[in-house]
């Protein structure tokens, strides 16, 4: 795995390079070294697809192949053992969205905030409903947990619920399980994981297209972090926070700690940026050290494209750097190449 990722962020060491050139379109760039996701995502740009349609199909990889644990099922089960997933979808041509919160028993999320964005007035259904949303699209519920998932939360029980992310509560959530009580008198302060620098287990797939018309969509697919509070939405769901895109602008998406990042709205504000004039390199890298000013530990990042297909990546705090990679299929014009053939992966850190 260490090698996997070292031979990934070696590749680019160019990132800086990559960072700062404008590529020709159509774009696809990953917040996470996801091969697979990343390639389907392209192949279905230059199949004749759309960037929603791209952006859906690359998500669903990694909710299939369960990326890293973090996306889809089995993965980051919540205090009561349970997957829950998050996922959104933006059309940056007509600003429509499509998300899901909390989505329980089913395992395409990504698929289901598509329905949403398609078959719906409404931009985000959660829990249960959400669920019941799904069904009557003809999803399948099935059960999210695996053995995997199933041991990992026996483990955290057996470490009495370490760590978690309960504060001032009793019993004290440093040291015991719940079930928790607000106390009459709040003496503690913090809690098993502090406000910020939660890095359990993140790895949430966020995707940005661009299609060769400039035509923009962005999209999250994620099952959050490991024990979690059941019920717990994170930022991927949620436009502007997880992923925005916008056809006049360009698109971002974000990783990390979502009850941070949502906050700030980071994908949101790195877009108004680069509408601004910002470079994605700038728009990025300001986003960043907004959230940075007010929490010093925040660990995240974002991806930034403008629709004239330059990129950039700006985060990372508190990671090894080589932790934050992103992989990014580039429509390559060069003669021994020909359009539609196999695109040039690149993939590594870019700050
Ligand atoms: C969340 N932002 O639910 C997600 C987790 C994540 O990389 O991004 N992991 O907080």
């Amino acid at each position: 795995m260490a090698r996997r990722w070292l031979l990934l962020c070696a590749q680019l060491l160019l990132g800086a390079a990559l960072a700062r050139c404008a590529r020709p379109l159509p774009l696809v760039l990953n917040t996470w070294p996801f091969r697979n996701a990343t390639e389907a995502a392209w192949r279905t740009l230059v199949s004749g697809g759309s960037a929603l349609d791209a952006v859906e199909r690359g998500c669903a990889v990694c909710e299939r192949e369960q990326c890293d644990g973090t996306v889809g099922f089995g993965g980051s089960p919540d205090e009561f053992g349970e997957t829950t997933l998050d996922a959104m979808i933006m059309d940056g041509t007509t600003m429509n969205v499509g998300a899901v919160g909390d989505l329980r028993r089913i395992k395409n999320a990504i698929g289901v905030a598509r329905k949403v964005l398609e078959h719906t007035t409404h931009t985000l259904l959660a829990g249960e409903s959400a669920t019941k949303f799904a069904e009557s699209m003809g999803f399948v519920n099935e059960d999210l947990s695996t053995d995997t998932s199933r041991a990992l939360h026996a483990d955290w029980l057996a470490r009495n619920c370490q760590p978690n992310y309960w504060r001032n509560v009793i019993p004290d959530a440093s040291k015991y399980c719940g079930p928790y009580k607000p106390p009459s008198i709040l003496k503690q302060d913090g809690s098993a994981y502090g406000e910020t620098g939660a890095h359990y287990g993140h790895d949430t797939i966020g995707m940005v297209a661009i299609h060769k018309t400039g035509h923009t969509a962005a999209g999250t697919s994620t099952n959050g972090i490991k024990f979690k509070i059941h019920g717990r939405i994170g930022d991927s769901p949620i436009p502007g926070a997880g992923a925005y895109a916008d056809d006049t602008a360009g698109a971002a998406a974000a990783t990390g700690d979502g009850d941070i990042l949502m906050r700030f709205l980071p994908s949101y504000q790195a877009v108004e940026y680069m509408r601004g004039g910002e470079s994605p390199t700038t728009a990025c890298q300001k986003v960043i050290s907004r959230i940075q000013k007010y929490f010093p530990k925040f660990f995240g990042a974002v991806i930034c494209a403008n629709v004239t297909g330059s990129y950039a990546r700006g985060g990372e705090s508190g990671l090894r750097l080589s932790h934050f990679c992103i992989s990014i299929w580039i429509w390559r014009r060069e003669k021994q190449r020909p359009e539609g053939d196999s695109p040039s992966l690149r993939s590594g850190r870019l700050f």
